[in-house]
């Protein structure tokens, strides 16, 4: 049996106090992370070189008693090992060069792909050897929508229109590209347990600017097919999905995906989930990230109220989204130790 406190909870146990980590826990809030990050020329080498994004991701640890490290990189890695020109602009977010929505896979391909990653894996596995014995690891990956959508719009967008329209439009171009999308990271994250990670996450940020019925075909089905291939190579590999923003369909995302976990988006309200959700599946979230960055009593009544709310069952504490480059360091100390005092 493992000592991880976070593992057990994500095998269904519940603990006295529920096992901590925050999405984003490592990044721009922290100075070290600033002071780090200036001496890489680009964010993608960044992310590429493990002994930047090693430290990147240790750094959190050092100040906080978190249960688990994320793995430091990027959801657009993927894309980038694809072969299409991905880039960041100080201030303006990550930039790619649209794929061509007549011809998506033009350019794109899996023959480069793990080498492309292979100071990602190299990452994986360094972390696995230094991380503190209670502490686990999780690795992650961008669901093939939330991915498509920067791939096809060139960056980040308002609406989404360009994407959304394209999967109306052209339903069978745009599968091309969520099916590449389907084995890429499957495989991406088959790798990364190879490597040492213990748990992984799908990150399906932007699942919630699709319909019923596109949320099904474009969030629901691959995740399921993705979480299908990962336990065909590695059957016990816990999975956490995120698919933010899907209000009542994350009953179906949980019901249909085969995830282990679902990490619940600040919208979700705790009684629903508690009473539809937690009888299914394992609780990660859901706390208000900007409640985190505000802090004050608000911030105490908050976590209280959430660890109440999910007492009754398995339960991992997080936010509803990452942390945001403005929230100050010691109000996230603050949330760890209410957490581990709780009860
Ligand atoms: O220059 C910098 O320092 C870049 C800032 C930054 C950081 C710290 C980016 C660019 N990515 C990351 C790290 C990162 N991204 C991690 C590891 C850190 C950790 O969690 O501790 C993870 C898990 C991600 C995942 C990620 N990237 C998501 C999914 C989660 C989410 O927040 O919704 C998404 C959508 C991205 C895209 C992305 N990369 C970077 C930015 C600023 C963005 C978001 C852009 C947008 O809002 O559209």
């Amino acid at each position: 049996m493992t000592e991880k406190k976070f593992l057990q909870v994500l095998g269904g146990a519940r603990a006295e106090t529920p096992p901590i980590w925050m999405m984003r826990q490592a990044g721009r809030y922290l100075p070290e992370y600033r002071e780090l990050r200036r001496r890489a020329e680009s964010f993608l080498e960044f992310c590429y070189t493990p002994a930047m994004a090693v430290e990147a991701a240790l750094q959190p640890l050092r100040r906080y008693d978190f249960d688990a490290a994320i793995l430091f990189s990027d959801i657009l890695v993927v894309p980038d090992a694809l072969g299409q020109r991905v880039w960041f602009e100080a201030g303006a977010g990550p930039k790619l060069e649209p794929v061509e929505k007549s011809d998506p896979l033009a350019g794109l391909g899996m023959d480069n792909f793990h080498d492309h990653l292979a100071g990602v894996y190299e990452t994986v596995s360094q972390l696995d050897a230094k991380l503190p014995s209670d502490v686990a690891l999780i690795g992650f990956a961008g669901a093939p929508w939330t991915v498509a959508t920067y791939m096809a719009e060139g960056g980040s967008s308002r609406d989404y229109a360009d994407v959304r329209g394209w999967a109306y439009h052209d339903p069978e171009k745009f599968r091309a590209l969520i099916d590449l999308l389907v084995e890429a990271t499957a495989a991406y994250l088959v790798r990364q347990v190879d490597a040492g990670a213990e748990a992984l996450q799908l990150f399906d940020s932007w699942a919630g600017v699709l319909s019923e019925a596109q949320i099904r075909r474009w969030s629901v089905d691959p995740a399921k097919r993705i979480v299908a291939a990962v336990k065909a190579a590695h059957p016990h590999v816990p999975v956490i999905g995120f698919p933010r923003g899907a209000g009542a369909l994350y009953a179906d995302y949980v019901r249909e995906t085969g995830i282990d976990a679902v990490s619940l988006d600040v919208a979700v309200p705790l009684g629903w989930a508690a009473a539809h959700l937690q009888s299914q599946t394992v609780i990660q979230g859901n706390l208000d990230n900007l409640l985190l960055a505000a802090g004050g009593a608000a911030l105490d009544e908050e976590v209280g109220r959430i660890v109440e709310a999910f007492a009754g069952g398995p339960h991992i504490f997080n936010l509803g989204h990452g942390i945001i480059p403005a929230t100050p360091p010691e109000h996230v100390g603050r949330v760890v130790d209410l957490v581990k005092n709780a009860g």
